[in-house]
């Protein structure tokens, strides 16, 4: 079936409630934290106070002496074991063709500790108190180094975080023809240039990471209960890289997940920690994150500086993109960390522009600091916050409308090859800004500005024009470049004798309401009710394989992979239609959920398909197995890009120095659209977090000493609810032309779009007042220093 077809059946485009949140609403949903096994030990970890430190010693006799204690371990034992260290999953190469330096990433410190949080032991007690009370017993002597938490001190640092990376340098890789950017760079009629710094975030899921190790002496087999966005892809890398299990001993579970934003896509020590001991002491060993560890143990986000160039012609077209990042990784590299500032960062630098020549290159330093890695958007917000804000600050500098350089930069030709590999397949730029200009009311903004103005308040205008790239794909080119794992998706449609469905995907769902949309998917191709679908996913147990949920990916490669299965399904229902209605096999159409005869009145409903598949009296046994029950993995072939305009309106009191965004125009192009309300509900989503990096969201590091400064909420800025207007959001729609469905991932959207749309509103108001440059996020603090600072 097309796209076209597909987007016109019935339940495709209708906001269907979530079937899911009945069970959310009612309190009846089963997080890790609520599986309680019998058996069961609670394990707390002993964290690294320092940065930086050599262990010299570590005494747990106190521990394992206290009351209710069943083990504790450390890095010694985690080495006498020959457990490995946790994996990367992306290999880059250096440019002088050399690997990254991949040092070990231990899962309990061997020697030294890289990080405030770094995990040095483990201690298990039958309840929690327990296990609280003895970790606090365990005596650890540090001989504590000097830390760099920045890319710029690691630079001079004389004590590195590794020995295997003696200058902190874990790579540097460059993409795009740097000769001719110079060249065109030196027939330019303007260059504009801009120094920004891509705050570092921390990701703050309402659900903490959790995790039960479980063991079964019967079977020699493990389960791990996990808070994780990829089962399949975390029992891989456990059970291949680290432990040297058989994958099929190994059933890992991600049950109801309270939120992920990338930052459950990771193999994370605690995880192999509590598996290994689960045997070790034959106990179901449960760990469930506090807020405060979260906030030093969870993979952060962003956390780049660069410096970029952009060559103008007269007219104000772009020639040329210049761009040097230094990417801050943190102490250890986590799982897909080296792909998010190379392949998912400078590969979106073309924009939504015809830009001719890029060149970028990245330099990824180690620090001591937690590791860093894909974060709602994952190198796609780094690139179109560089790339907008120089957009808008080339406008400024020419005397052009932000609206008119984006224009007149426009790709309008699909599809379209960029100079930084990818090959956008369709889009309409010029709608979606068109729209959202109608949308925000632009042409009122002057009217605005000087009601604002009479009140003592500076209104500003900002405009973004994102692109991005989603569901990373296909398998072999993602190979080349680096990528240790295939990125296609599985998808399991097994109808039941009663013409009920139960779908099995490889995508994982932790808020984004796959249970609905993959129903709908369903339903309307074999034209039954939503209701008489259910989708399962993250169980290594149930479901076949799976990729799990990242990059937007799920309906645009998870539910490309149940398109394929349901093609199957509906190839092999017709053969047995056709068998019961004695036609031949090419006459038998289907739709609405009966098939016919073609030119004739016969038909019979997908339901007696179904039964006889399962109650094969009169079935062509000869040529057709019984059961309808069909698998499908699907490798897409290109990425999928949404795009879309955002404009932000902001009033700045200069007395102050607080930001108000006043009105949020969003106009976004993800192709067909399943379901209306879920798609809102993620953009909605991801402009919160994106508003929240640009405004107020900030993780610091002590420069001296190393330790987190923001972590906790009182320190860490979330934003809420109250502190943004209604949002105004609008659709352009031009279907993908490679999957089968015709769309584009929505899920990052807000969150890449958002953050330059709010800056640019920002330094528009602040020009009025001198001010020219300001880095995320827009505090109070820093406007009313801006401010001053700027004053004659
Ligand atoms: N959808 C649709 N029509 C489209 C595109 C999507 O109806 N054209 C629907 C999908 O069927 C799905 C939802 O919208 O129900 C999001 O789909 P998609 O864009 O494919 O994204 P994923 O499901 O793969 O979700 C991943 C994405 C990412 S990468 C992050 S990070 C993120 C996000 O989703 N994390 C989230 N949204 C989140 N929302 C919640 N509540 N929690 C998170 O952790």
């Amino acid at each position: 079936m097309g796209a076209s077809d597909f987007a016109n059946l019935p339940h495709i485009g209708e906001s269907v409630r979530r079937k899911e949140d009945y069970r959310f609403l009612t309190g009846a949903g089963q997080y890790t934290d609520d599986v309680v096994l019998a058996n069961q030990a609670h394990a707390v970890f002993v964290r690294s106070p320092h940065a930086h430190a050599h262990i010299q010693s570590i005494d747990t006799a106190a521990a394992r002496q206290a009351p209710g204690v069943v083990g504790v371990f450390v890095g010694a034992d985690v080495a006498n074991d020959k457990i490995g260290g946790l994996p990367c999953g992306w290999l880059i190469t250096d440019t002088s063709g050399q690997p990254m330096k991949e040092p070990p990433h231990p899962i309990l410190a061997q020697g030294k500790v890289r990080y405030v949080g770094d995990h040095v032991a483990m201690v298990v007690a039958e309840t929690l108190e327990q296990a609280q009370n003895a970790a606090e017993l365990v005596q650890v002597e540090y001989e504590v180094l000097s830390a760099v938490v920045d890319v710029s001190a690691a630079k001079s640092a004389t004590t590195p975080v590794h020995a295997e990376a003696p200058d902190n340098h874990c790579y540097k890789w460059a993409i795009g023809d740097k000769a001719q950017v110079d060249q065109a760079f030196a027939k330019a009629a303007h260059v504009t240039k801009l120094d920004l710094v891509n705050n570092r975030l921390v990701p703050n899921a309402m659900e903490p990471r959790a995790a039960i190790g479980s063991y079964s002496r019967a079977n020699d087999e493990y389960t791990l209960y996990v808070s994780n966005q990829n089962p399949h892809v975390e029992r891989l890398l456990m059970t291949a890289f680290v432990m040297g299990l058989p994958e099929h001993k190994v059933r890992v579970i991600a049950p109801d997940v309270g939120g992920g934003f990338g930052s459950k896509i990771y193999l994370y020590a605690e995880d192999v920690c509590l598996t290994w001991a689960a045997k070790k002491l034959n106990r179901n060993i449960k760990w469930t994150a506090d807020r405060n560890e979260a906030f030093v143990s969870d993979a952060h986000g962003r956390d780049h500086v660069s410096h970029a160039e952009l060559a103008l012609d007269k007219d104000g077209k772009f020639l040329a993109l210049r761009v040097h990042t230094d990417a801050n990784l943190g102490a250890y590299l986590s799982t897909f960390a080296t792909a998010v500032p190379t392949i998912l960062y400078a590969t979106l630098l073309a924009g939504q522009y015809t830009t001719p020549q890029v060149y970028v290159e990245v330099d990824a330093w180690f620090t001591n600091t937690a590791p860093v890695d894909a974060y709602r958007g994952a190198g796609r917000p780094e690139a179109t916050y560089l790339l907008e804000r120089i957009v808008s600050r080339a406008a400024w500098e020419l005397g052009l409308g932000q609206d008119e350089i984006r224009r007149r930069n426009f790709i309008t030709q699909f599809p379209y090859q960029t100079p930084v590999a990818l090959q956008y397949d369709i889009g309409d730029y010029h709608a979606c800004m068109d729209q959202a200009q109608k949308l925000a009311d632009v042409a009122g903004f002057a009217q605005r500005k000087a009601a604002s103005s009479a009140k003592g308040l500076l209104r500003g205008i900002g405009y973004s024009s994102y692109i991005e790239a989603c569901g990373i794909a296909p398998s072999n080119i993602a190979g080349a470049l680096g990528a240790r794992a295939g990125l296609f998706e599985c998808g399991e449609v097994r109808v039941h004798p009663t013409g009920s469905v139960t779908v099995f995907t490889g995508s994982h769902s932790h808020g984004q309401g796959h249970e609905t949309t993959f129903a709908q998917v369903v339903a309307s191709r074999l034209g039954i009710a939503v209701e008489s679908v259910d989708v399962v996913h993250g169980d290594t147990g149930r479901v076949p394989f799976g990729m799990g949920t990242y990059g937007s990916r799920s309906i645009s490669v998870g539910g490309a992979a149940i398109m394929r299965a349901l093609d199957k399904i509906e190839a092999k229902a017709k053969k047995i239609a056709a068998h019961l209605m004695e036609a031949s096999d090419a006459d038998i159409e289907f739709a609405n959920g009966e098939f016919s005869v073609k030119g004739t009145d016969k038909k019979i409903p997908f339901g007696q398909v179904a039964l006889t598949a399962y109650v094969p009296h009169n079935y062509p046994l000869d040529k057709l197995e019984p059961g309808l029950n069909e698998t499908a993995f699907y490798d897409p072939t290109n990425f999928t890009f949404p795009a879309g305009t955002y404009i932000c309106e902001v009033e700045v009191d200069p007395q102050t120095g607080v930001v108000r965004v006043d009105r949020f125009t969003a106009v976004d192009d993800f192709g067909t659209i399943i379901n209306p309300m879920i798609v809102e509900g993620q953009v909605h989503g991801g402009l919160v977090q994106g508003l929240g990096q640009a405004l107020m969201e900030n993780c610091v590091y002590d420069k001296e000493s190393g330790q987190l400064l923001t972590g906790s909420f009182m320190d860490y800025a979330m934003p809420r609810a109250d502190d943004f207007p209604t949002f105004n959001i609008g659709h352009v729609c031009t279907p993908c032309t490679h999957n089968p469905l015709g769309t584009k991932g929505c899920g990052e959207a807000g969150a890449i779009g958002s953050p330059p749309a709010l800056m640019n509103a920002v330094l528009d108001a602040l020009a009025q007042v001198g001010v020219k440059e300001l880095d995320m996020p827009a505090s109070p603090n820093r406007v009313w220093s801006a401010i001053q600072a700027a004053r004659p």
